[in-house]
Order: C-alpha cells, then structure tokens, then sequence
C-alpha cells in the first residue's frame, strides 16, 4: 500500500543525508526529522539545524545538553547565554551574555549578578548597562543601580539630596513665578511690594494669604528700616515658614502595631497608586514586611498597577477581579496581613468623584470593615492631592473629609506643578498636617514634607 511506503526522501534521511533531513523538516515532519537529527546530531551541521529547534520549542533542557556535550560553538551567545539562563547555569549565561556587550545582554547579565548575590559585579555591569540605554530604559536600570547601591551601603540619603530634588522639582513654578526679579538687587519700595503680592497670588498661596503678607512685610520693612530685597527675602521666608507651622506632620507608625493600616484616599489621577509603591518601596527597604490592597477595584488596570508596584517594591498583595467589592477586598486584605504578620497595609482605594455619596458610602463601609478587624485602624487616613491643579484641590478636599477623617495630606506631582504655592493654602485652609511629598515619578521620589525645605526651595 502506497500509503506506508517510505519515501525516497525518508529512506535517504535515515541514513543520515543532510538535505534529505532537512526536507523532511521543511515539508512538516518535524517530529520524525527531529529524532534522525538527535540520531545523527554528531554532525556539526545537523547539530546546529537541532539546536535551532531546540530554541524554537523553548526546550533548554535540550539545548543546554548539545551545549555541554559538543561544545560551544553552537548558536550565537545571546542563543548559548538564554539557554544558560534558562537552566539555570549563572556563571554560563553571564559568560555568553558579556560576549554579547549589547544593552539588553547587559541589564540581563546586572540582574543575575545582583539575584546571585554579587553585587559589586553588578553594579559595574549595570553602570555600563547605562550608558548604552534607550532613554525609555534609563529609569529602571537607575533603580536598578540605585537598588545595589544601597543593598552595598554606598548611598546615602543626605538632607541636601532631598532639597536639591525639591529645588528641581519646584522649578516649574519657579519658572512662572520668578521670585528672583523681586528680591535680587532691588530696593525696597512700593512696586516691589506690589509685583511680589502678584508673583505670590501667581505661585496659588491664595489671594488673602497673599495680601495679608504683603501687609505684613510691609511693616516690617519700616519697622526694621529694611533696604534692600536680599534682606527682605529673608524675612519673607521666616513670614512663610510662620505661616505654615503646624503645616508638617510625620507619618505617625507605632512599631507595636502590627500591621499598621494606611488608607489612601484621592480623585482619580490624583497619585495614590503611585504613592502607594514608592512607600511601600520605602518600607520594604526599611527591611519590613507590606501588604497592599488593591480596593481600587473600579478599572483592572488600576488593580495591574498596583501589582507592578508590589513586584518592583517586593511587597504582597490582595486583589480580587474587577468590580469586586472594595469592602471585601480590604477584608481579606487585613485578614491576611494580621495571619501573615504584616508590619503595614496599604490601602489603595478609587477616587470617582462624580459620583460624590456613592464614594463615601463605599469609603465608610471600607473604614467600618477594617474596624472590625483591628478597631484602632487605620493608623493614617492619607488624601492624595495633586500640586498642578492648586487650590482646585481643596475642594476636593473636603468631599473626602465628609466621609472620613482624615490624618495626613501627601502633595504629589510638586515637580511640574507652576502652583507650588498651593501647599500653603492647602495646609492653611485644611488644617491637616501634610506628611508627604511626591517629586518626580520613580521609586524614591517620595519625601518627607519639611516646612523649612519647602520653603528654602520655593524662593531660592
Ligand atoms: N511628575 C510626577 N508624577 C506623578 C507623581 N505622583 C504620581 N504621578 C503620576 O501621576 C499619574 C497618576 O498617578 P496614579 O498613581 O496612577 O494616580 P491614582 O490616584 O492612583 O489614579 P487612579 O488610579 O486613576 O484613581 C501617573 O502617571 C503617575 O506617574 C509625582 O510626584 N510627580
Ligand atoms: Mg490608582
């Protein structure tokens, strides 16, 4: 019968005819092309035509014993440095993947040195990694840097690193809000009152605030007899600074209260998803153990990128689908952080604010529900606002008070914000001490708020 009648191509093949082979394998029989080319795979050619198909299927176990066997010739690095990788042979991959020199070889070759423990190495690694990276790429490998070099000790946080970040990311309203053309080389007279009251309303401190200092400057220019804008400059600031007391307030963690439940409230966009990753960067590096909860169960990206967060940061997280009840997601969330030995649980919740009672329903019910659990949570009830809208924020505001107290306000997005002033008004008019501020939109770019910083940065 014609139908088991071997081919011609078939009988050539198994006597080892390369192109027969290689036939077989174009025409679709790979399975039977691949046991004659692991019959005959002491030929170099057929060898590589085997170890191609290995790759293809993913089958590295395969591979990596062509490898061992035969030598290393076979393959290009990259090819011989994924299958090392993928075997789990380090020493290998690092050694093909150095051959390779290009970026991604690199950031891949930073990773394994730093998950295998040799740091030094990937620092070195990664610092080349950086000079050959795409811009899309720079931020990860400078965490990534940033990362080795703290696990090394080699970084550490001086209080100067964190005001030149304000400085920097107050710049934006610096730009706008050019207070240097009122307090350098000018005298002190009627105009430059007026131009600073302007720059000053201009930086969003609000209007009242704004004339009342002016005011106040005024007299004490007469009363100290005050000439020149680098002498009033200085007061400005100590009138700033006065203004804001009561302004800065710390994040208030007992170390005996496990976890410690931090609920982030916040419109839509406002920066709490990303708040909550850079803190719980903070604290994971801190050496402490972090639950997130991902209650913001309105969209499934917002759920995916708190997810990103708990990965980059090394915390834990409770989820469910979308369109779960944020309620029970906290639930399990704090169930599990009480089970597990959580230190902290941060609460990530959603910000609809068009649909004003069902929010504070839904944010009452999912306070209520971690007072089932620990009665004396949460610890902080944190509102998320964003510095580019300005005063706008204080509206919201006070939506979120209705439904819970709230303990602390985190001032994100300062470094691209023309309203830096806004801070002011929104301490002033809240009365709700500001914990912490964001600057930038990587890991670490989350401070602690310092009046005597903010202030320092704003006018310098
Ligand atoms: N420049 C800058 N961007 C920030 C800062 N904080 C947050 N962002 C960015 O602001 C955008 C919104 O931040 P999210 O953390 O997603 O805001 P959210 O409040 O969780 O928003 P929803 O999940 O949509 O309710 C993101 O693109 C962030 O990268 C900051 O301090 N500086
Ligand atoms: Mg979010």
């Amino acid at each position: 019968m014609l139908f088991f009648k071997k081919s011609d191509i078939e009988k050539r093949a198994e006597k080892g005819d390369k192109s027969a082979i290689l036939e077989l394998l174009r025409k679709g029989k790979r399975e039977k092309a691949k046991k004659l080319l692991e019959k005959y795979e002491s030929d170099p050619d057929l060898r590589k035509v085997l170890f191609d198909l290995y790759l293809e299927e993913e089958n590295f176990m395969q591979a990596y014993r062509l490898l061992e066997r035969y030598g290393k010739e076979l393959g290009t690095a990259k090819e011989r440095g994924l299958v090392y990788e993928k075997v789990g042979n380090y020493a290998g991959a690092v050694e093909e993947y150095l051959k390779v020199g290009d970026f991604d070889s690199l950031l891949k070759v930073g990773n394994i040195l730093k998950a295998t423990g040799k740091r030094e190495k990937a620092l070195e690694v990664l610092e080349r990694a950086l000079k050959i990276a795409p811009p899309s790429k720079r931020e990860e490998v400078e965490e990534k840097i940033y990362a080795v070099k703290r696990e090394l000790g080699l970084v550490e946080e001086k209080k100067e690193n964190l005001l030149e970040k304000l400085k920097r990311g107050l710049r934006k309203t610096k730009e706008s809000v050019e207070f240097g053309i009122v307090f350098r080389g000018r005298k002190v007279d009627e105009e430059l009152f007026e131009e600073l009251e302007e720059l000053l309303v201009k930086a969003d401190i609000g209007v009242k605030t704004a004339v009342a200092l002016v005011e106040d400057l005024r007299r004490i220019a007469l009363r100290k007899n005050i000439k020149t804008s680098e002498e009033l400059k200085e007061v400005t600031k100590e009138k700033v600074k006065e203004l804001l007391k009561g302004c800065e307030g710390t994040l208030n963690i007992p170390e005996d209260k496990k976890p410690a439940v931090i609920l982030f409230l916040g419109v839509n966009g406002s920066g709490k998803t990303t708040t909550i990753g850079k803190l719980a960067y903070k604290f994971t590096s801190e050496g402490k153990k972090v639950m997130l909860v991902a209650a913001d169960t309105f969209r499934a990206a917002a759920i995916e990128q708190l997810e990103v967060w708990a990965k980059r940061s090394g915390a834990d997280i409770t989820k469910k689908h979308e369109g779960a009840d944020p309620a029970a997601v906290v639930y399990e969330g704090v169930e599990r952080a009480i089970k597990e030995g959580h230190d902290i649980t941060l609460i990530d919740t959603a910000g609809r604010l068009h649909t004003k009672e069902p929010l504070i329903n839904e944010l009452r019910k999912v306070k209520k529900v971690i007072q089932k659990l620990l009665p004396e949570e949460p610890t902080e009830t944190l509102l998320v606002l964003d510095a580019t809208i300005g005063q706008n924020s204080i509206q919201q505001a006070k939506v979120f008070k209705e439904a819970v107290d709230i303990s602390g306000i985190v001032v994100t997005k300062l470094d691209g914000s023309a309203k830096g002033g806004a801070v002011i008004a929104i301490c002033r008019e809240l009365k709700i001490p500001i914990k912490l501020i964001g600057v930038g939109e990587s890991i670490e770019d989350l401070q602690q708020f310092s009046t005597e910083e903010y202030v320092e940065a704003l006018f310098d």
